[in-house]
C-alpha cells in the first residue's frame, strides 16, 4: 500500500442529495487518512440538475479514480444506482470496501450489499452520524 492512501468516497448524487451535508463531513474526516479523490461527492452545491459534463467522461474518470484508490468508502443509506455500480466495480478490482449504513434512517439496506460483508475486504458497518469519526478512526487503524 502506498504511503498516502487514495480514498474513493461514494455517495448518492442523482439518486438524491438528502445526505449531502453528511457526505461533506465524512469527506472532511477521511482527509485525515488519505487523499480523497472524489471530494465533489460531498460538495453541498453539487445539484443533480447542475453539471453538463459528458456522461461518458464522468463514468470513465470515476472508474479511473476507483482504479487509483486503495479503499472505497461508500455511504449507502440513500440507495443510489451509481454507488451500487461503484461498489460492484470495486469488488471486481479487489479493492478494500467500507459501506456505511444508518439504520436510524428507517431505510433497509440491499441484501446485495449487506450480504457482501465478509469481515475483511468488504465491511458493512451500521452507524449513526455521531459515531462516524470513531468508526473511521478504527477502520483506518486496521488498514495500516
Ligand atoms: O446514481 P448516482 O448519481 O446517485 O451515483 C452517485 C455516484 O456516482 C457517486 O459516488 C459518484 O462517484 C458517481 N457520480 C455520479 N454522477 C457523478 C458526477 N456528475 N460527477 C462525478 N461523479 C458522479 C454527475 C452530474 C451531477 C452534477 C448530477
Amino acid at each position: 500500500m502506498s504511503e498516502i492512501m487514495n480514498i474513493y468516497f461514494a455517495g448518492s448524487i442523482r439518486a438524491g442529495r438528502n445526505d449531502a451535508a453528511l457526505y461533506f463531513k465524512l469527506v472532511e474526516i477521511l482527509k485525515k487518512y488519505g487523499t480523497v479523490l472524489t471530494e465533489h461527492v460531498g460538495n453541498p452545491n453539487l445539484s443533480s440538475a447542475g453539471e453538463q459534463k459528458d456522461e461518458k467522461y464522468i463514468h470513465d474518470r470515476d472508474v479511473e479514480m476507483l482504479e487509483q484508490s486503495e479503499v472505497l468508502v461508500a455511504e449507502v443509506t440513500q440507495p443510489s444506482l451509481g454507488v451500487g455500480y461503484e461498489i460492484g466495480r470495486a469488488v471486481a478490482m479487489k479493492k478494500k470496501i467500507l459501506c456505511l449504513f444508518r439504520p436510524d434512517s428507517g431505510k433497509s439496506l440491499s441484501a446485495m450489499v449487506r450480504g457482501a460483508h465478509n469481515g475483511n475486504s468488504f465491511i458493512v458497518k451500521e452507524y449513526s452520524e455521531s459515531e462516524a469519526e470513531a468508526l473511521l478512526q478504527e477502520y483506518f487503524a486496521q488498514q495500516k
